[in-house]
């Protein structure tokens, strides 16, 4: 029994230390598709937010760097929908992104616009509130989140 409970804990342990994402946040005022070259530069990736987790971890990246989110002030994260509206494809990873975190209101793009990149933006009503916008992908952003391995 000790020993099925050790080796539980052992996978376990493991398993997070695989999928252990680490968020840094780069205040620079850029555009979506520069800061996904730029955090390819860096060895990583936009930011892929999958879950609640990533979420806040996402958050916690830029507000342990000092930085304050702000209305209308955009954080560029890994995801794009111009193929298929309502898609937001990983582009790093090649995948669709099954989870989602958008303001109330948002995604408001649709087929054919430019809003086909992803952003955290804070509500201007509830400036608490920072959860996803689509925005164009030329949209100028005060920075933006690479996630790393
Ligand atoms: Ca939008």
């Amino acid at each position: 029994m000790f020993k099925v409970l050790l080796l539980t804990l052992c996978v376990a342990f493991i398993a997070s230390e695989v999928n252990a994402k680490k968020f840094v946040a780069y205040k620079n005022p850029t555009t979506a598709l520069i800061a996904m070259q730029v955090c390819r530069n860096f060895g990583g990736h936009l930011a892929a937010i999958e879950s609640d987790s990533d979420h806040a971890n996402a958050l916690a990246a830029v507000t342990a760097k000092g930085f304050t989110f702000q209305p209308n002030e955009l954080w560029s994260i890994a995801g794009c929908d111009s193929g298929v509206e309502g898609e937001w494809v990983l582009l790093s990873q090649n995948r669709i992104n099954t989870y989602s975190k958008f303001l109330p209101g948002q995604p408001n793009g649709v087929a054919g616009d430019a809003e086909n990149c992803l952003a955290y933006n804070t509500s201007a009503d509830d400036p608490t509130n920072t959860l996803w916008d689509d925005v164009s992908c030329d949209a100028a952003t005060v920075g933006f989140i690479c996630e790393f391995k």
